[in-house]
């Protein structure tokens, strides 16, 4: 009630008050920016752990971190990057925006979507509390140092007698459980809260994508959390599932794993297509290229990013039928992304494209992701694979998906609707010093990753030797890391400077098409003051030019 009574006054809260408002919100927009300002923390932690990565790699027989630091920090830096950098900042995307763009005025149950927040942030607060912690029972290492994917027998008692894969087991558990709630509650809403008139068929393709994203999360979590209970089973209660000279086995965690973790590669980059098939026509000006081929390669890659987890298991002597199965089931992925990129590519030929920021974003995007799909299909070949399985060819490989492709795409969001969040615009300038820092950077460390992989460099080692021909492009990559980490200051400046002077942005600096632009910046708690009805997927097209309405076409 004092809270509701004092934001009709205009003067500023006390910072206690507001405090309290924030902890205490179930607003689907404040959520959003929790989930965000989540993940920026945790990218600052995730990304000191990587310049620390690289500068032990930065000369031969370096003795700046010793071998079990170095472990650590190869597995906090990849549990952190994934759980607690990229996954919060789809799932605030997603909270803050899908409400807008479906035209309703919150999620379906606004109180589990607090929960979900507060379970992701706990998630991680329980991972670095092993810092504190996580010697305590055997005084044995204090972070996990068993990489992000945990194999066994590693995790086993007898190899982890610390506390400190409790910590990875519980942190990732606990957040995961935070992604279902995220997963239930935006299907439902999406589902049933659209504004009146609004088909499936015609809510923005990121609202499409995830759909089909909060769907694999909904199917791919629940594994690794059976895992992660059978895992601690092992450890505490005398279990041997994953134990192989009790009977059980190592390559059942594998295949439990990476049936979440393949999945899990689109959960992190379905968002990211979402965000650029709305960055890319409105900076083209024109309507996308193949809505509904678009819609459905979604749900075409959602079902086959199901049936290839074991390519990542090529190296452990699978039957060959079955290798031969899963090599081409990967392949198969490549059409319904190869339509998308098709798609993106059309809608920008012939366009009247506008080279602001989030349309940089976009194409780094695109051209990133192209590279990383593109050794993906190499990596899917089992003899290739077979040749630079854990060797930097695949750090460089994955790293393109997940940072050229997510992050490149998530930052261009953050460029997209900042203005609608906050009512101020993001300086280009110091945009565009974010970007090409980042462009540059990011191509100096993770290109000559793959040459070092081809050269025989294997991954998670913590030091190598002069003469291998490995020099030139460990230092190069440690260079480009360095460039890179001024690009993402750049960017923190920028979201200080813009706060506190940006430039008005009023409620549709774009001149866009979807419903989030149709109220004002920031949007009121309730979100619109009046439901819309939406007959075509431009439905703010519409509403500015009735004269030449997008539904008299669809
Ligand atoms: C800030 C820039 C980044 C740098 C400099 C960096 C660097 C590295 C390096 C050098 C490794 C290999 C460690 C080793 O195998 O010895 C690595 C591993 C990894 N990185 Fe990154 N990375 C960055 C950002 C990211 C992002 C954005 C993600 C995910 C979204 C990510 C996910 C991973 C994962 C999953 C691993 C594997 C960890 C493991 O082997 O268990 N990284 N990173
Ligand atoms: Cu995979």
């Amino acid at each position: 009630m004092a809270i509701a009574e004092a934001e009709q006054s205009s003067a500023p809260l006390p910072l206690v008050t507001q405090l309290h408002g924030w902890v205490t919100t179930v607003d689907h927009k404040r959520i959003g920016i929790m989930y965000i300002l989540m993940s920026f923390l945790f990218l600052v932690v995730g990304g000191i752990e990587a310049l620390l990565i690289r500068l032990q790699l930065w000369v031969p027989d370096n003795t700046l971190i010793g071998p079990d630091t170095f472990n650590q920090l190869f597995t906090m830096h990849g549990t952190t990057m994934i759980f607690f950098v990229v996954m919060p900042m789809l799932t605030g995307f997603a909270n803050y925006m899908v409400p807008l763009m479906i035209g309703c005025r919150d999620v379906a149950f606004p109180r589990l979507n607090a929960l979900g927040f507060w379970l992701s942030l706990f998630g991680g607060c329980i991972l670095y509390t092993c810092y504190f912690t996580g010697d305590a029972l055997y005084g044995m290492g204090s972070a996990p140092d068993v990489g992000w994917f945990a194999y066994a027998p590693l995790t086993s008692p007898a190899y982890a007698r610390g506390g400190a894969v409790d910590y990875w087991i519980l942190g990732t558990s606990v957040s995961g459980v935070g992604a279902l709630t995220f997963a239930v509650n935006l299907i439902a809403t999406i589902l049933t809260m659209r504004a009146p008139g609004m088909k499936l068929n015609q809510v923005p393709l990121f609202v499409w994508m995830m759909l089909i994203d909060s769907w694999l999360i909904l199917v791919a979590f629940p594994p690794l959390t059976a895992a992660q209970i059978m895992l601690i089973l092992d450890r505490y209660a005398g279990a041997h599932f994953f134990d192989t000279q009790s009977g059980g086995s190592a390559l059942l965690w594998q295949h439990l794993f990476w049936f979440f973790g393949h999945p899990e590669v689109y959960i992190m980059v379905l968002p990211a297509f979402g965000i650029i098939s709305e960055i890319i026509p409105v900076f083209s000006r024109k309507v996308i290229f193949g809505y509904a081929s678009m819609a459905a390669a979604t749900a075409a890659i959602g079902l086959i990013s199901l049936g290839v987890w074991a390519h990542h298991m090529f190296t452990v002597g699978l039957d060959d039928r079955l290798d031969a199965y899963f090599s081409a089931a990967s392949f198969l992925i490549a059409v319904p992304t190869g339509i998308k990129v098709f798609n993106w590519t059309a809608t920008l030929y012939g366009g009247r494209l506008k080279m602001r920021t989030p349309m940089l974003f976009a194409l780094g995007f695109l051209s990133m992701f192209l590279i990383g799909g593109l050794t993906g299909i190499m990596l899917a070949t089992v003899p290739v694979d077979w040749q630079v399985s854990d060797s930097y060819f695949l750090v460089a490989h994955f790293h393109y998906v997940l940072f050229g492709g997510s992050l490149f795409a998530l930052m261009g969001g953050c460029y997209y609707w900042f203005p609608k969040a906050t009512g101020k615009m993001l300086s280009e300038k110091l945009g565009l010093w974010h970007f090409w820092l980042l462009f540059i950077g990011f191509n100096l460390l993770f290109g000559p990753m793959h040459i070092a992989g081809i050269l025989g460099m294997p991954r998670r080692v913590y030091t190598y030797e002069a003469g291998q021909g490995w020099e030139i492009w460990n230092q190069i990559s440690t260079i480009g890391a360095f460039v890179m980490g001024f690009g993402i200051l750049f960017f923190f400046i920028n979201i200080a400077v813009s706060l506190r002077s940006g430039k008005k942005a009023g409620d549709d600096p774009w001149d866009a098409w979807t419903l989030e632009w149709a109220t004002s910046s920031p949007p009121p708690s309730y979100n619109f003051e009046q439901i819309l009805a939406v007959r075509s997927r431009r439905p703010l097209w519409d509403l500015k030019h009735p004269e030449d309405p997008d539904w008299k076409y669809e």
